[in-house]
């Protein structure tokens, strides 16, 4: 169930891009499709779904929520193919999960990958509704040689010469799981799915990069060994050399981002704010565990310190997979300024200020710097 054959001819290999090349056509196109978090969203605890960063392989597929089914099969007691109603009649649950793009941050690296060229902003909290999956696979009976599910969605296309449906795999004690609890999603803020956020249905993932949250869930199959399909054993691996096996991409690193302060210049995007005092705020994440400090640096990283955080504490809270707001104060003077920020989470991990580098650009949680001039009103 890997691939469908190969179509070399249209599909480029991956590469990187050469030492002055800047961003192609080709990556315009993706960043124009799929778009990020516009920074000062980060206003808003869970971020209206059009804020949401979007980030789709191939096309939106068509979907009728009618004809809808997603299928539970491969190593069950009982198959499954369950409609829309039967799904909405086991227990539902809203969960309030941060999503992040393995590639976000990927544009920075140098060597940059060419890929959907990311800065930061590829994150974005919803509040997902749905069926617990562990509560589908207790009803399917799970065989006693399953090791993983695969989750296959209904966009088809072709990556690297493969061509495929979208298709990820989790290991089988992650998708039975409690904590995090993986969600069959099929509301969002309390609304239907958006198309481009997987309507009619979903996994949610929480704490992992969003590549594993399959969107137009249409199957969920048991297997005895391993998935190696393409967006599990070719694609979402850190690896340095193009033939190095590598390691696969999981949970999200802790990350903090501040709301750019003050007002943008329109295209440098270089901010402009008024001396004295100013809030700085934003959210802090992690995947793996609670943030526990988050810190500002307002001299391009030569010093730092403590912001507050604000809101719930983190993981075995109400809302343990959800980013934490934070605040700090700075006393802007005239000239210019490079503000940063940087969380660390409860296992003591934080965000480099060198990034370590991965053919794919994954997992890149390097601190956001923000270019600020601080001015005198003109008049
Ligand atoms: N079927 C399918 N699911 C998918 C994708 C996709 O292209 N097709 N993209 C994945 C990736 S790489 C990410 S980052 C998230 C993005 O979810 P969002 O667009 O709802 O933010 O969806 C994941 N699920
Ligand atoms: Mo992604």
């Amino acid at each position: 169930m890997d691939g469908y054959g190969r179509l070399d001819g249209i599909s480029p290999p991956g590469r990187l891009a050469g030492p002055a090349e800047g961003i192609t056509l080709e990556e315009l196109a993706l960043a124009a499709r799929n778009h990020g978090l516009p920074l000062e969203a980060l206003r808003y605890e869970v971020t209206p779904p059009g804020l949401h960063y979007v980030l789709v392989h191939y096309d939106i597929p068509a979907a009728r929520a009618e004809d809808w089914r997603l299928t539970v099969d491969g190593r069950v007691r009982t198959p499954l193919a369950l409609d829309l109603a039967s799904l909405r009649s086991f227990p539902a649950v809203t969960h309030r999960v941060t999503m992040e793009c393995a590639g976000n941050g990927r544009a920075r690296l140098d060597p940059r990958p060419v890929s959907q060229p990311w800065l930061v902003e590829a994150v974005g909290t919803a509040e997902w509704t749905g069926v617990p999956l562990r509560l589908l696979l207790a009803e399917a009976g799970v065989g006693a040689d399953a090791v993983e599910a695969v989750f296959g969605g209904a966009d088809h296309g072709v990556e690297r010469g493969v061509e495929q449906d979208y298709r990820r795999s989790l290991p089988l004690g992650v998708a039975a799981g409690r904590d995090p609890e993986v969600l069959v999603a099929y509301g969002m803020n309390g609304g239907p799915l958006p198309p481009q956020h997987g309507f009619p249905l979903r996994l949610v993932v929480p704490g992992w990069y969003g590549m594993a949250s399959v969107k137009w869930l249409t199957g969920i199959r048991l297997t005895a060994a391993p998935f190696t399909g393409f967006q599990q054993a070719e694609g979402y691996r850190y690896r340095r050399e193009a033939d190095d096996p590598g390691e696969p991409v999981t949970r999200i690193a802790p990350r903090a981002l501040m709301i750019p302060p003050g007002f943008p210049d329109f295209m440098s995007r270089t901010r402009v704010v008024r001396p004295g005092e100013v809030l700085l705020e934003g959210r802090a994440w992690s995947g793996h565990a609670p943030v526990t400090r988050v810190e500002v640096s307002t001299d391009g990283g030569g010093t730092w310190s403590e912001a507050v955080l604000t809101g719930p504490e983190g993981h075995g809270t109400p809302h343990p997979w959800a980013w934490r707001g934070w605040q700090a104060r700075w006393t802007a003077a005239p000239g210019s300024h490079v503000l940063g920020v940087r969380a660390t989470d409860a296992t003591g991990a934080g965000q480099p200020v060198l990034q370590r580098w991965n053919r794919g650009g994954f997992g890149s949680n390097h601190v956001q710097r923000i270019a600020v001039l601080c001015t005198p009103e003109s008049g």
